[in-house]
């Protein structure tokens, strides 16, 4: 009998020890420990043997349930150790690796460059004023001292609005300006910056909607000397100390004197560049001293008060500051364009 004991436990030790899973584990469990296991079946049949032989053999299966109930512990304990080490191998994580910066976007060039021309301006006393996209002949026209015959009032040119006579999707933001200062006495410093419409067919510097900033200081004894200051300053807080300005005479209805203004090219310093097309200056825009007629208009008395504006394209000013060559791409959306800015 003690034989039969010596030869189960043997092969049931060395069947626990080749286990590879918790579950062979528990399978073996129930074929030697189990309800209808070796050993409840060996324990079971001690009431078959001579009485005499009954305590021994009883204490034999007892003991050696016992030790296969160790074996087993033991062997389960090792593999649920190997298998959580497995687990957490499969799922280690390089904590030391650099994390990856999220995709959070930037301000578009565009806004960019209405906030640094809004922060210039705001540091020399100016306020921003915004009026309505959709004006009138007066305020866009008339009131700037424009001719009735003048050609930027065609229909070829202007957007009029369609049974509302007189009404039109502003040209310029000055419109902004005639309102500010038929509401406020001088002085006045502000600036206009604002979508504006026109009739442009679209290629490479044009499209039928655009922004402009406008600019306006009125005061007594305001000088071209002070409009020329005001814009190199301008120029070099954008652009850097090294940017020279210069002024050509023009002609603008609602100004008198009207200049045109050009910066010396920030990409060959004035050299003489493809950007420049050789000549070493950017054209930036027109400006001027208030013609006194526009302030009749709006009942400021021009013997009493002067005044300079100036007006530049938001999306010319970008594209020179960037170097970007048509205009087309400021609106397209492609993130792998506007993310280089
Ligand atoms: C008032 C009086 C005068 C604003 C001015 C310009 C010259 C000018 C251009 C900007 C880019 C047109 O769209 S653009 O090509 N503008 O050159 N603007 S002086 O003069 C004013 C404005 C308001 C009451």
């Amino acid at each position: 009998m003690s034989e039969q004991l010596t030869v189960l436990e043997t092969a049931a030790a060395a069947r626990i020890a080749a286990c590879a899973q918790a579950a062979d584990v528990e399978q073996l469990r129930i074929e030697y420990l189990g309800r209808k296991g070796a050993l409840t079946e060996l324990l079971k049949s001690v009431s078959s043997l001579p009485a005499a032989q009954r305590p021994a053999f009883g204490a034999a299966v007892n003991a050696l349930k016992g030790r296969l109930t160790a074996l087993l512990d033991q062997r389960r304990a090792a593999l649920s150790g190997a298998e959580s080490a497995r687990a957490l191998e499969a799922e280690r994580l390089d904590v030391s690796l650099p994390g990856r910066a999220p995709f959070a976007g930037h301000r578009h060039p565009l806004s960019q460059v209405f906030a640094e021309i809004t922060d210039i301006f705001h540091g020399l006393g100016y306020t921003v004023a915004g009026g309505p996209d959709v004006d009138d002949e007066w305020h866009n026209f008339d009131a700037l001292n424009t001719p009735a015959d003048h050609p930027a009032r065609n229909v070829q040119d202007t957007f009029y609005i369609k049974d509302r006579p007189g009404q039109l999707l502003r040209t310029h933001t000055s419109t902004v300006q005639i309102r500010t200062m038929m509401a406020q006495r001088p002085p006045l410093r502000i600036i206009a910056p604002g979508r504006c419409y026109r009739r442009d067919a679209i290629d490479a510097s044009h499209l039928p909607v655009f922004h402009q900033c406008e600019g306006l200081y009125v005061d007594r004894g305001v000088t071209l000397a002070d409009l020329k200051a005001t814009l190199t300053y301008f120029a070099h807080q954008l652009l850097g100390p090294k940017v020279r300005i210069r002024f050509r005479p023009h002609f603008f209805p609602f100004t008198e004197p009207s200049v045109e203004y050009d910066f010396s090219c920030i990409f060959c310093g004035g050299a003489g560049c493809r950007v420049c097309k050789q000549s070493g200056w950017l054209e930036i825009s027109g400006a001027g001293m208030v013609d006194p007629n526009v302030f009749r208009n709006v009942g400021y008395d021009p013997e009493a008060y002067s005044g300079f504006a100036w007006g530049m394209g938001v999306e010319r000013v970008a594209m020179l500051k960037y170097g970007i060559n048509d205009i087309r791409l400021l609106y397209q959306g492609d993130v792998r364009f506007l993310e280089q800015f």
